[in-house]
């Protein structure tokens, strides 16, 4: 198959979900056009079918905005004429799902499907915005397929947008091969040279994530046992976090890596994996964790119930109650035998979200989508 796929290339699960979902395509023999601003974090090294298209925004003085959706409009066509695309896979429905259909309807014979694949926070939040809500809907039900990466993600769009569709649910995937737990010498012997436990939380900052949970979490396990907390990634609450640490005086065991792009050897060095979000849709990052045999410590919000088996995995509380996140995590990595149980249940799980699995049920749908009715050539 010949596709298209538009993303957010930032630090973020929706361009993580993308990239990985277009190299595992590639690698099985398609033809992989990715269309963005700019090349996808997690897309480097060279393989003979992907290609990267550039979408350029003209900063056309009168433009106070620039005219993103557009532009990306005009670069999908060109795409999909030039190497006769079968689809456009589009992740995150905010704009790339308006885009493609806008692309779809200026091509001279719309055979080219359009997918997309809702995340998060475009349904969850940024969609149900006044300015946004109609445009959504609409594009939404206008793409020829949609997936949804959690059943809650499913009802969450069906409910809060009034749509009647149907939607696949195919979950977040991870390549456990490359995510396991393998020693990791340089990242213990830097962050925990004295046995310290090691405790990661990786997102982008913003305040969904509640990443002040996590450093008032560690704050407590702190005082009952030795450990580091490492936070990957970066964004708007970075400043307010680093500020809370120092108010907390645990400045020195908080160590703000900033963004990273190869996080498995962090993954696998850590004993524990906080996950306190406001709204998680999935929460890919907890799977790469748990792939690498770290229980979890989450919030029991949205899709991460359908991925964490509490009492098993790891543990999961409701929103912000601080005290028993720090409980369960004190719990976890003051016990040693339970902790290994969960680690390696962790991994049990984490292997039915294996990726070689998942990237096949994509392209089952792919396959579906293009056999319904194809519009004939005029
Ligand atoms: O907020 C983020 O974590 C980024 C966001 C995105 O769209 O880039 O992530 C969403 O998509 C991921 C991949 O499908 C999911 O694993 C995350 O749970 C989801 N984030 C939220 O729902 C907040």
């Amino acid at each position: 198959m010949k596709i298209g796929i538009t993303c957010y290339p930032t630090y973020g699960g929706s361009g993580v979900v993308a990239t990985e979902l277009g190299k595992a395509l590639a690698e099985r023999g398609h033809s992989v056009h990715f269309i963005s601003y700019a090349i996808p974090m997690r897309l480097s090294g060279f393989m003979g079918n992907i290609m990267f298209h550039e979408v350029e925004v003209s900063n056309y003085p009168l433009f106070d905005f620039p005219l993103y959706t557009l532009a990306l409009a005009s670069k999908m066509v060109e795409v999909a004429q030039y190497e006769k695309l079968d689809l456009f896979h589009c992740h995150y429905a905010i704009p790339h799902a308006t885009s493609a259909y806008l692309a779809r309807q200026m091509l001279a014979t719309p055979n080219t499907k359009v997918i997309t694949t809702l995340h998060g926070t475009d349904i969850t939040l940024v969609g149900l915005e006044p300015s946004f809500l109609p445009v959504m809907k609409f594009s939404i039900e206008q793409s020829d397929g949609v997936t949804a990466v959690s059943r809650f993600l499913k009802e969450k769009t069906l409910t809060n947008y009034g749509i009647v569709k149907e939607i696949e649910v195919i979950p977040n995937f991870v390549d456990t091969t490359k995510y396991q737990r393998t020693p990791c010498d340089d990242v213990t012997r830097h962050f925990a040279p004295h046995g310290e436990k090691i405790v990661v939380h990786t997102s982008n900052f913003r305040k969904v994530k509640r990443v002040e949970d996590a450093i008032h979490i560690f704050n407590e396990v702190r005082k009952k046992i030795p450990g580091t907390l490492l936070l990957v990634g970066d964004g708007p609450e970075r400043s307010q976090c680093e500020m809370l640490s120092r108010e907390l005086g645990i400045h020195e065991h908080v160590r703000f890596l900033g963004k990273q792009t190869d996080i498995i050897h962090i993954l696998a060095a850590a004993d524990l994996f906080l996950m306190p979000s406001q709204s998680e849709s999935f929460g890919l990052s907890a799977l790469e964790a748990m792939a690498c045999e770290v229980p979890v410590v989450s919030s029991s919000v949205g899709g991460l119930p359908e991925l964490q088996v509490h009492g098993q995995t790891g543990y999961i509380a409701e929103i912000g109650d601080i005290d028993r996140m720090a409980r369960y995590a004190i719990e976890l990595l003051s016990n040693p035998s339970k902790h290994r149980l969960f680690a390696k249940a962790a991994r049990e799980r984490a292997l039915e979200f294996e990726a070689s699995k998942i990237v096949t049920q994509y392209e089952r749908y792919y396959e579906k989508i293009l056999a319904r009715s194809a519009v004939p050539a005029s």
